[in-house]
């Protein structure tokens, strides 16, 4: 089983996150932001990883250092629990439709992270949430996670819908990259020989 705990704590937020990527997509996340745990649980259940997720920020300031530091702590908890990468397919990719929004993601799990948004967010809240934090948590997962990570926004007007498409094709993506891939189980996959 691929799995890891990462804890992480700083002045700002206090975060621990569990992951088994070998899971069914159960998860458990709470993270004082309401719209957040439900994409954390859209991530979860779409890529079929096991999440449980406890953070406690500052949200007496804004959500920002919750959510930022939440995609630092499980692109680490990604990179920890891929370890050497043998066997997977390493590359995924989803166009996620969602009523309104179509999003398409690209990724390959690289350990090279290059981050690549082109999504807009027509409103600048969902509910009490800063839509602009959907970009931070990307980045900072794709930082950590060392994943090459490209989403575009292809359509849609409502920006719960585009939000949620997003989360739910990187899900996607991700589920299919972290396959083993059965004709090459015991190798990893590059001609460099490491990832
Ligand atoms: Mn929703």
């Amino acid at each position: 089983m691929r799995k890891a705990t990462i804890s992480r704590k700083t002045a700002e937020t206090d975060i621990t996150v569990d992951i088994n990527l070998d899971g069914t997509g159960i998860y458990d996340n709470e993270t004082g932001v309401g719209f957040f745990d439900h994409m954390l649980d859209q991530l979860s259940r779409h890529a079929l990883i096991d999440m449980k997720v406890r953070a406690t920020g500052d949200l007496h300031i804004d959500d920002h250092h919750t959510v930022e530091d939440v995609g630092i702590a499980l692109g680490q908890a990604l990179t920890a629990a891929m370890g050497d990468k043998r066997g997977i397919v390493r590359y995924g990719s989803c166009h996620l439709a969602m009523d309104d929004a179509l999003v398409r993601t690209a990724l390959d799990l690289s350990a090279r992270p290059f981050f690549i948004w082109n999504v807009e967010l027509p409103t600048a809240k969902i509910g009490n949430f800063d839509t602009e934090l959907v970009r931070e948590f990307f980045q900072a997962f794709s930082t950590h996670g060392g994943i090459t990570l490209h989403i575009d926004q292809l359509h849609g007007v409502n920006s719960h819908h585009i939000a949620e498409a997003a989360f739910k094709s990187v899900a996607r993506a991700l589920r299919d990259a972290l396959e083993t891939d059965p004709r090459k189980a015991d190798a990893v996959p590059s001609t460099k020989g490491a990832l």
